[in-house]
């Protein structure tokens, strides 16, 4: 398979995944695309990174950090193929730093929520979010973790793994025991697929009862979120559009095809209203969800003209 179809295929298959993974790996293929593209015709060089970016942009449809990041690096300018390849990879090098360095920046300001001995609960397999963690245990705090299996893909296997590396002791339970177990937690941590303009935020597929849960026991809800996860486009009363897969990915098709009237829904994501999350930790400040609107204008540069130019990439 030809690289740029590859990695799409990557991501859209979960090979590749987290949301600030996703928008690493794209900005990544569009720089090496870039390089690959051999043409010294300006105009077929753009058309032919416009339809990598449309690719790019098409493989997973909630996480606002792809199309963020694809749009950050197709605002490359220059008056030749090799200017343009020059921008085009000082943007994508810029667009990875600037992600890699916002999640550790993320934890060393989250970690500052976590006390000595506090016990966390969260949900899938959020860099992000265990970036806090490491954080606050590189600090000297005793922490524990409760982690959900986060069926149907199971992530929160991923991060019993990676909390294990580092030391930190997890109990892994079953997505239906947050309730049960919310007594035990102080404090719940989650990342985010994005974020939008009224602060309410798309994440994994049962994020929104565990919210819920921690509403219900007064206990605080801490999302971990680069400010590249903010929508724009929710400025302009857009709706983020929840991921359905594949119902194999719930039930093996042999079984399904044993029932005559049954069918599966596999939503990816949900929408956790604003009311049940205390603070958005991004790498610019832990900030309540209130002011996700100053966060699109002042840190993502949109403006409502940009919006709604031809040169718009869809879903941002
Ligand atoms: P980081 C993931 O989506 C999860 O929903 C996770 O909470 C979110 O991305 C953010 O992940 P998926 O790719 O960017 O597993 O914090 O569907 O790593």
């Amino acid at each position: 398979m030809k690289p740029l179809s590859d990695t799409a295929q990557k991501i859209k298959n979960m090979e590749i995944r987290g949301a600030g993974r996703i928008a690493r790996a794209a900005a990544s293929e569009l720089r090496d695309y870039s390089e690959r593209v051999s043409t010294s015709q300006l105009d077929e060089f753009n058309r032919k990174m416009k339809y990598a970016a449309q690719l790019l942009i098409s493989t997973r449809p909630t996480a606002v950090s792809l199309p963020n990041a694809v749009r950050t690096v197709m605002r490359y300018e220059g008056n030749s193929v090799a200017e343009a390849k020059e921008n085009i990879k000082k943007l994508a090098d810029g667009f990875i730093l600037n992600s890699e360095n916002a999640v550790r920046k993320i934890g060393e300001i989250g970690a500052r929520r976590v006390r000595d001995g506090d016990t966390i609960m969260t949900h899938c397999n959020s860099s992000a979010a265990i970036s806090i963690m490491a954080a606050a245990h590189k600090a000297g705090k005793n922490i524990n973790v409760i982690t959900t299996e986060s069926r149907p893909r199971w992530q929160g296997h991923l991060t019993i793994k990676q909390l294990d590396e580092i030391g930190i002791k997890t109990s892994l339970i079953v997505d239906s025991a947050v309730r049960y177990f919310m007594k035990e937690a102080d404090l719940v941590v989650m990342g985010a697929d994005a974020v939008t303009a009224n602060g309410s935020i798309i994440n994994k597929i049962g994020t929104s009862q565990l919210a819920l849960c921690a509403h219900e026991a007064r206990k605080n809800v801490i999302i971990a979120a680069e400010t590249y996860k903010f929508s724009p486009r929710s400025l302009l009363g857009e709706l983020i559009e929840i991921e359905e897969r594949n119902s194999s990915e719930v039930i093996a098709d042999e079984k399904l095809n044993e029932f005559k009237h049954v069918s599966v829904k596999n939503p990816a994501f949900d929408v956790t209203p604003r009311e049940y999350i205390d603070l958005i930790c991004t790498e610019v400040g832990a900030i309540p969800p209130e002011m996700a609107y100053i966060i699109i204008r002042e840190y993502l540069g949109w403006e409502l003209g940009d919006m709604n130019s031809g040169e718009m990439i869809p879903n941002a």
